[in-house]
């Protein structure tokens, strides 16, 4: 089970420095040597793990990524300063691929590759200088950097996690919430293994939403549960069927009981009761929904979105 998010962006590693063709000139010194100074190197494009960051957003309205050039060298035998590297920030877990192919993993905080160098510097006149060649009229310019158009790609955490006893309509409260198309189906344990919808809130961000099947009619987990998933949900979607018979507190009870090893400290549990379109919510719903007739759907979306961001 996995939602990527993916970028295109183009890095370019800063230009070389020019080398510099000069000779030198002083009051007693009527034919100077050349003095021509070298080009610094041009910056390298650098990615940097930042745990600051937790998405690709802010890559979709940052497509170009150049380096700064290496300084021209300079007569007196000045020698051009090297760019800087640019340090362009990406969320751990970063992926990069070249071609299709992965060039370079950055799973932990700071991890560090370049993905394009910069350019050499040129020589300037002075290199060139030799006992049969005093006065050389040449110097050489700086050489481009590396280029590349790279994807970077990202595996997104669950950040909502629905969970509810099998049947009560978690996939179809899913798939109203995000437009996902995963199955729903009459019968319990239709959905075995988690499925997956993107929320998005309008500004470029995704949070994954995730239907994590796995608890028994009993409340507990079943063997292949999906509720490890859970781990860094910061909203749970605790589904309850209002057109189910049997007492609601008691449901929600065994729910709790099944998630609670697996639920993350701090998360915000909401009680949403699904199929209103049959049956009152019940008290125990903080939020009464219907995936049939989109009631409440919308409102929860846009709750969601303002709790994540
Ligand atoms: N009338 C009505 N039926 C619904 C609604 N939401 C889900 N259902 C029905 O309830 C049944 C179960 O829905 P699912 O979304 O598959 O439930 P689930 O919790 O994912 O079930 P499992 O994956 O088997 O655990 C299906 O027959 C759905 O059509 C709703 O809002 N209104
Ligand atoms: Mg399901």
């Amino acid at each position: 089970m996995s939602f990527t998010d993916r970028v295109q962006i183009h890095v370019q590693g800063g230009r070389g420095g020019h080398g510099c063709l000069s000779f030198r000139r002083e009051a007693h010194t009527p034919r100077g040597g050349p003095d021509g100074g070298n080009g610094g190197r041009g910056g390298d494009v650098v990615l940097i793990a930042d745990e600051q960051l937790t998405d690709l957003m802010p890559f979709r309205t940052r497509v170009h990524h150049t380096a700064p050039a290496g300084g021209a060298g300079e007569g007196r035998n000045r020698h051009g300063g090297d760019g800087a590297d640019l340090e362009v920030h990406v969320p751990p877990g970063t992926r990069v691929l070249r071609d299709g192919h992965e060039v370079a993993m950055l799973p932990a905080p700071g991890d560090r590759v370049a993905v394009a160098r910069g350019g050499g510097g040129g020589a300037g006149n002075r290199v060139f200088r030799s006992s049969t060649q005093r006065t050389p009229r040449v110097s050489i310019p700086g050489e481009d950097g590396e280029e590349a158009w790279i994807v970077l790609e990202m595996r997104l955490p669950v950040a909502v996690a629905i969970i509810g006893l099998p049947n009560a309509g978690k996939t179809a409260l899913l798939n109203a919430l995000t437009g996902a198309r995963a199955t729903v189906a009459p019968y319990p344990h239709s959905t075995n293994e988690p499925a997956l919808g993107p929320l998005e809130d309008g500004y470029g961000t995704i949070h994954l939403v995730a239907d994590l099947p796995g608890l028994a009619a009993d409340g507990t987990e079943r063997r292949g549960a999906a509720l490890g998933q859970m781990e860094r949900a910061a909203v749970v979607l605790h589904c309850l069927d209002a057109s189910d018979p049997e007492d609601p507190a008691e449901r929600v009870a065994r729910v709790r009981a099944g998630v609670a090893p697996n639920l993350p400290d701090g998360a915000r549990e909401v009680v949403v009761a699904t199929k209103c379109d049959l049956a009152p919510a019940p008290p125990e719903a903080d939020r009464a929904t219907s995936a049939t007739t989109g009631e409440g759907i919308a409102g929860l979306r846009d709750e969601l979105i303002g709790w994540l961001s």
